[in-house]
């Protein structure tokens, strides 16, 4: 983690309107570097938001108190506000649980414990891990990432995880690993999808899949909460993937299952639809959608009537092409 900061493109591209309470947290947050130095210091901008805000069935689904998380000096400024939870974990994709953007009521019936992820394939060690051993075998950082889903709609999160390079170390991928897939829980009873999937026969379960240097790159982080805590059901509990230079379907959500691989696995979009939804999937504001633009997106919860979101430019690789650009050269 270096403490030299190069601009970043948001700085150059972008005019920032941050609300109130964003600013006084932030300030709160330098003090607390200021004052306890940094790697000592508790979770930061996660502990603002405004939970009189939340309904209480809302509330009730957030998850619990993460402890000894640090947070990664090098993303703690994503350029923009960071969204309040009471839109982020409202308006979710987990088509598992149904077709709209409101499926966190339902996203409640999914049973995170016990938990088990699975990991196998081309590697030496194949493991199996436990509930436990995500929130307490590898270090848990707190990174404010951009998020930005293919449908031009973006917001900004504060997960809290580990790099997927910190598992990769830990199972040892052979020399002729080339791909991983990352499975998502699925059940027919619990998870059934929308109804109009019925006829579709659509490809369950979720799985998406990264190149390996993908995977291995510092900005591939596994999420276990967000906020300050676990993961809520509706954001993938207990563990989700998250590529921020990459559309918001790449991430998978609950993974079961995470396998190193010798060819390209399917994925769950890109069997749907490969003329829509790519397998390498980067943020492009040049490349249209088949169907939209992808050279703005709304901004989340940027105002109380989602029919008037802001609009903001879409930025290259999401804005992460310092860490990026080079993989796709
Ligand atoms: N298993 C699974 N993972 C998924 C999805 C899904 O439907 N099922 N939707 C994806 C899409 S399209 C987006 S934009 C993000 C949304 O993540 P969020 O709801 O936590 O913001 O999850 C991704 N991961
Ligand atoms: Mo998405």
């Amino acid at each position: 983690m270096s403490f030299i900061r190069t601009p970043k493109p948001w700085h150059l591209s972008e005019n920032i309107i941050t609300p109130e309470w964003a600013y006084w947290n932030r300030r709160k947050f330098i003090k607390t570097l200021v004052g306890a130095g940094i790697g000592a210091s508790a979770v930061s901008l996660s502990a603002c938001q405004r939970p009189n805000a939340m309904a209480p069935e809302l509330r009730q689904t957030l998850g619990n108190p993460l402890d000894n998380v640090i947070p990664n000096p090098d993303f703690q400024d994503a350029g923009r506000a960071v969204t309040e939870q009471q839109y982020a974990s409202t308006y979710n994709n987990f088509y598992e649980f149904g077709g709209t953007k409101n499926i966190w009521p339902n996203a409640q019936k999914l049973p995170t414990d016990p938990w088990t992820v699975e990991v196998g394939g081309r590697v030496k060690n194949p493991k199996k891990y436990d509930l436990d051993d995500l929130t307490q075998r590898f270090p848990l950082e707190e990174r404010i990432y951009r998020f930005r889903c293919v449908e031009a709609w973006a917001m900004v999160v504060p997960w809290i995880g580990f790099p997927m390079k910190a598992l990769m170390d830990d199972v040892e991928p052979t020399s002729d690993a080339k791909f991983v897939s990352f499975t998502s829980f699925y059940d027919s009873e619990i998870t059934p999808g929308p109804a109009w999937g019925f006829a579709m026969n659509l490809p369950w379960p979720y799985v998406e899949g990264l190149r390996i240097e993908e995977m291995a790159n510092e900005l591939a982080f596994f999420a276990v909460g967000i906020y300050g805590r676990t993961l809520p059901k509706q954001h993938g509990a207990p563990i989700r993937m998250v590529v921020p230079w990459k559309y918001g379907f790449k991430g998978g959500k609950s993974i079961v299952k995470i396998d190193f691989l010798t060819e390209q696995p399917a994925t769950y979009w890109n069997t749907l639809a490969p003329s829509e939804y790519k397998f390498e999937a980067n943020v492009e504001p040049e490349v249209p959608h088949p169907r939209w633009s992808q050279a703005t997106e709304k901004i989340v919860g940027s105002n109380s009537n989602p029919f008037d979101w802001e609009r903001q430019p879409t930025i290259i690789y999401n804005g992460y092409g310092e860490y990026v650009a080079d993989l796709y050269a």
